[in-house]
């Protein structure tokens, strides 16, 4: 992905200072939340074409990942979920590891392969879909060879 766009921080403390710790000690630190571990996405805003960056769940298989549009059960989707769906092409940092991924969303048979190892990785997107009617979008980045 460009690199030569406007990094806009995330209008979450929590998330813009995770970010911050985990890019600044190159994945060593801030790597974890209510001890499960986390990697970070950067991707382009579907708006403002800026680049942003968000914490997630670390949900992977087989160097593919998972990303889970949760927003803690809330009734709407995450900004960071429409601006992947607007741009696929995204980075992912697990820990000292950055890859390039293109994302496309999990449906049927391959979003229940995902979810059961979303919750296996984080029990708590279990509950947060019980929340909500809304049912939480499943991303899935498939590595990028070129
Ligand atoms: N959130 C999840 O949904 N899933 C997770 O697995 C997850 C894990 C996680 C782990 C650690 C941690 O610290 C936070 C974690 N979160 C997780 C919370 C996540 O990091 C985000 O804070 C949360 O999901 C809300 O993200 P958001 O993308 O809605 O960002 C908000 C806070 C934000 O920054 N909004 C900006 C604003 O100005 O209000 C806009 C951001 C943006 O991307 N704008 C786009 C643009 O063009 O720049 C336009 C977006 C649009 O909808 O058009």
């Amino acid at each position: 992905m460009p690199s030569n766009a406007e990094y806009e921080p995330s209008a979450s403390d929590i998330a813009r200072n995770q970010v911050a710790l985990f890019e600044s000690s190159n994945g060593t630190e801030g790597n974890t939340i209510s001890g499960r571990p986390v990697v970070i996405l950067t991707m382009r805003g579907k708006r403002t074409a800026k680049i942003r960056k968000t914490p997630v769940m670390r949900v992977e298989d087989a160097g593919r990942y998972a990303l889970v549009a949760s927003l803690g059960g809330a009734p709407r989707h995450p900004a960071w979920y429409h601006n992947v769906v607007s741009h696929p092409r995204v980075t992912l940092q697990d820990g000292p590891r950055r890859g390039e991924y293109l994302a496309h969303e999990a449906e049927g048979q391959e979003r229940d392969e995902w979810w059961k190892r979303a919750v296996e990785a984080f029990p708590e997107y279990a509950e947060y879909q019980r929340s909500t009617d809304r049912v939480i979008p499943v991303l899935v980045l498939e590595p990028v060879t070129h």
